[in-house]
Parts: C-alpha cells; structure tokens; sequence
C-alpha cells in the first residue's frame, strides 16, 4: 500500500495527493517517506498564499475566485482549508464547500481541509506539510484558507509567503478589536462586499489603522476593493500580490518568512514527538498530586 501511495505522489495524482497528506496528519509510519520523497526545489519556488479573516467575510468565495485566476495561467493550485467550527466532520464541510464552488471536476484544484477543534497541537506541523506535499507535487500556488481568530490559527498564517485579510463591511464591533492584531499579519487588505454599504469607510479606517499600527509607513498594507461574489476588483488583488512578492523576493523577506515558518514546523514536530514519551513519564511517576504542577513538569522534562 505504501508504494502506490509514494507512486501515486511521485505521479502527481490528487488522491494519491490526498491520500499523502491524510497520512501525515495521522502520524502514520509513511511519514517520513512522503516527507523526503518531494522536490525540494518545487517547495521553495511555489507561492503560499494565506487568506484569513472574520467568519463570513468572503474568505471561501475570494479564494474560489483566485483560484480561477491562477488556473487560467495554468497553474496547479492547491488549498489547504482550515476549518475551526467542525470538530466531528474533520473539517469536510468547509472543504466541499470551496470544492463545491466551480473546481470540483478540475484535477488541477486540490483542497485539503483540516480541523483545529478537537486537536492538541500540531496544527502547523500538519498544515505545513500540507503545503509541502501541494507544492512539491506541482502546485505552483498553495492557499491556506483560515478564520482569523485565535492563537492557532494566527501561527497558521505565519507559514505563508504573503497574507491577504479579508475584511467586509457590517460584520459588527468585536471585528473593530480584532481588526488591529489581523492587520499586522496582512500584506495585502481586501475590502470584501464592497457593494455593500460601509466599505469606503472600511477602507479608509483601515488606511489609517495600518499606518499607525505597524510605524512602518514605507510598506502599509496595500487596500484593494473586491466584491467576491461578482468577481471584481480580482485584477487589482492579483497584481497587488505579484507586487509584494516580487518586493519580498528582492528584499529577503520571503526568504526570511521561509526561514521562520521552517523553524515554526520543527518547534510543531518537536513538540508532537515529545508528547508520548511525557505522558509516559508522567503515568510512570508517583506524585501526590499537590503544589505546584509547573514544577513536576519540569523535573520530568530533565529525566532522560
Ligand atoms: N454582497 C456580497 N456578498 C458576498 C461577497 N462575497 C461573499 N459574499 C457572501 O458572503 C457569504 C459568506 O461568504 P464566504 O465566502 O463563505 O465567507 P467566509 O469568509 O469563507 O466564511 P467562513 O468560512 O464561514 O468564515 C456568502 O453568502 C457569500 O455569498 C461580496 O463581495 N458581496
Ligand atoms: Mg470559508
């Protein structure tokens, strides 16, 4: 079973594609194998794209629509949808949901969802690998789909290249507070729904935000107004994301991303890896269970 699927991946067949990256999340023994057989110079060059935003702001529907921009230059692009409401259904829904949407009998469009709920750890060791196995099997753009809320999801967007957020008018006032932590992962803003009533002052509060809360005014986010729905403004996004990667690539910052999301992923595997053996220690101790827990943990953590 092992070979067909390290065959099947080596032939860049979406379910063998599929089937690899199921692999990896379970742990299971492959791993390893899947991990090292892709090509690494694949990996570096593809473009991995994060998409975030508040629930309902468009995110699924921008990203259908990017997708079909980067199809009809005939690039293979691969999606990895994190999914933070479904702990049950591992995240098909949300997967269907972009499948659903216009791709679904393209070979060259595969979505990959992965649920946050109901895990420990590890999230970015998952959706990293992910990424790896889509753009070491030709995936020339990788998009990682997820809800801006919550640490997890934060660290997430931390192992793309480039982050577009997705805000849209009338989504209420807890997306005013969160405004200010999304901006300064977003590269590029797209103000979403901007058929809608609220987007130029949208648009303009958040011109003023991102000047003000980075300090760093020589690169602010770059606003762009879309309305997913229809289509329009994907000319302007496009082109605002071949900008700021060209500008990354030529000042080390994509290098320096690159390095840091690298570094992120050993910290997610490290920590996996250690998990058994602690848990081990722990059932193995005898303790009376009182004072202070922090410090049987770190008596634990210097046994060897
Ligand atoms: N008026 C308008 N509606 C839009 C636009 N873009 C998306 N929508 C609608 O907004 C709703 C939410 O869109 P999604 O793409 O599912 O949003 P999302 O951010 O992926 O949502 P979650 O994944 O649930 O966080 C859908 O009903 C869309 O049809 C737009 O530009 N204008
Ligand atoms: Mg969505």
């Amino acid at each position: 079973m092992g070979e067909d699927i390290l065959k099947g991946l080596k032939d860049r067949d979406p379910r063998g594609i599929a089937r690899a990256i199921s692999l990896v999340e379970e742990n299971d023994p492959l791993t390893d194998r899947i991990l090292s057989s892709l090509d690494d110079s694949l990996v570096d060059s593809a473009l991995v794209l994060g998409i975030t935003g508040p629930p309902g702001a468009g995110k699924s529907t921008l990203t259908d629509r990017i997708i079909s921009r980067y199809r009809s230059q005939g690039r293979r692009v691969g999606v990895v949808a994190i999914d933070p409401t479904s702990p049950i259904s591992g995240g098909a829904i949300l997967g269907d949901r972009i499948r659903m949407m216009g791709h679904a009998l393209d070979k060259d469009v595969i979505v990959r969802s992965m649920a946050t709920r109901g895990r420990l750890g590890g999230l970015c060791a998952a959706a990293g690998a992910a990424v790896r196995i889509f753009a070491g099997s030709g995936c020339s753009v990788v998009i990682i789909e997820t809800v801006g809320v919550g640490q997890s999801e934060m660290d997430i967007v931390r192992l793309a290249d480039i982050t577009v957020l997705v805000l849209a008018p009338g989504l209420g006032d807890d997306i005013q507070a969160m405004k200010a932590g999304l901006l300064e992962v977003a590269d590029i803003v797209a103000v979403n729904k901007s058929d809608l009533e609220g987007a130029e002052t949208l648009a303009m509060d958040i011109e003023t935000i991102a000047r003000g809360s980075t300090g760093d005014v020589e690169h602010p986010a770059k606003v762009c107004m879309t309305v997913a729905s229809e289509g329009k403004g994907l000319d302007d996004l496009l082109q605002a994301i071949e900008t700021v990667e060209a500008a990354h690539r030529k000042s080390g910052e994509r290098r320096m991303r690159r390095d840091r999301a690298y570094d992120l992923e050993v910290l997610d595997w490290a920590v996996e890896m250690m998990k058994p053996s602690i848990i081990k220690r722990i059932e193995s101790t005898d303790h009376d269970r009182k004072g202070d827990p922090r410090l049987l943990a770190s008596k634990l953590l210097e046994q060897e």
